[in-house]
């Protein structure tokens, strides 16, 4: 369903036969909103989140490439900052889309990067949710450069989890990883024994963690499993109080009911020669009660 929002801005909403739904703005081409099938949001979106652009919409999963963080070009890249087309003759995808809800997006080079990114290059998107609500993005850049050069990115589906109470979540699956610390100047540490929670602000890449990462919200009872494929690393942000009062676009208290936990290839940028195609991909669902805490 392709239709646009009071501020006229394109977006297309995929529904799922239990009645999950998916909300996705050509814009960015970024998922705003992943509801289960109770029409619950699972997705956080900042009380202040500004639309429409200039601004990223603050929440939702933008999508930070070709450069994660700081550098030559703006923040997270410019890839949340364009107009994404409909991609209506994608190639043939390797994910199965048998009975699920899915819709093609691409980007192309555009004029704006002619200086900063001279390359082309297609990146084609394909959102999809599965028969049980599960939210899958997949990710195919390919260099069409003519003139024989390579490029190098890096990349992060920059989630926005909404949680019930940060003071009362954990993450299983990066214990006793290296990770560098953005808050430190991306120094790098090892994390320790237990499962990750949080009582303070957080910036970290964790490095080549494993494919499956669990969110549990014990609040309520609810874990989610993020699951990734060509993204070695992953983030893991919440920018507490003191941040969170300081950002325009995010409300005071927004911080106790996000963590961003995001598949990413950060630490070795992927570099593709004409004609390569690079293939990334996040899957997030939704386990009830604390099966994945092994309870
Ligand atoms: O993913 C974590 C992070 O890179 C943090 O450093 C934090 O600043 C956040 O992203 C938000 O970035 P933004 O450019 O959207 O304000």
């Amino acid at each position: 369903e392709h239709c646009k929002d009071k501020n006229g801005m394109d977006k297309v909403i995929l529904r799922e036969a239990r009645g999950c739904s998916a909300e996705v703005y050509l814009y960015g081409g970024q998922v705003t909103s992943w509801k289960n099938e109770h029409g619950e949001e699972l997705l956080f979106a900042s009380s202040k989140a500004r639309l429409p652009p200039p601004n990223p919409f603050r929440g939702g999963i933008p999508i930070c490439f070709p450069q994660f963080g700081s550098g030559n070009l703006e923040r997270h890249g410019f890839a949340r900052n364009r107009h994404w087309t409909i991609d209506k003759d994608p190639p043939p995808f390797p994910t199965n889309t048998s009975n699920k809800a899915f819709i093609d997006l691409i980007l192309q080079h555009a004029k704006e990067e002619v200086k900063s990114w001279p390359h082309r290059y297609e990146f084609r998107l394909r959102i999809s949710l599965g028969p049980g609500g599960d939210l899958m993005l997949t990710s195919r850049i390919r260099n069409t450069n003519t003139d024989g050069k390579s490029f190098t990115f890096t990349f992060a589906y920059h989630t926005h989890l909404y949680v019930t109470d940060i003071s009362e979540v954990r993450v299983e699956g990066l214990e006793t990883l290296d990770y560098l610390d953005n808050l430190k100047d991306r120094e790098r540490f090892t994390e320790q024994g237990d499962a990750i929670t949080f009582e303070s602000e957080v910036d970290k890449i964790y490095l080549s963690t494993p494919t499956k990462i669990a969110i549990v919200d014990h609040e309520r009872k609810r874990t989610f499993v993020l699951r990734k494929d060509g993204l070695p690393d992953a983030v893991v942000w919440n920018p507490w109080d003191k941040k969170a009062k300081a950002m325009p676009d995010f409300g005071d208290d927004d911080y106790k009911h996000m963590l961003c936990v995001e598949a990413a290839c950060i630490e070795n940028p992927i570099t593709l020669k004409p004609g390569e195609e690079w293939k990334g991909r996040q899957e997030l669902s939704i386990v009830h009660s604390s099966y994945c805490s092994g309870q």
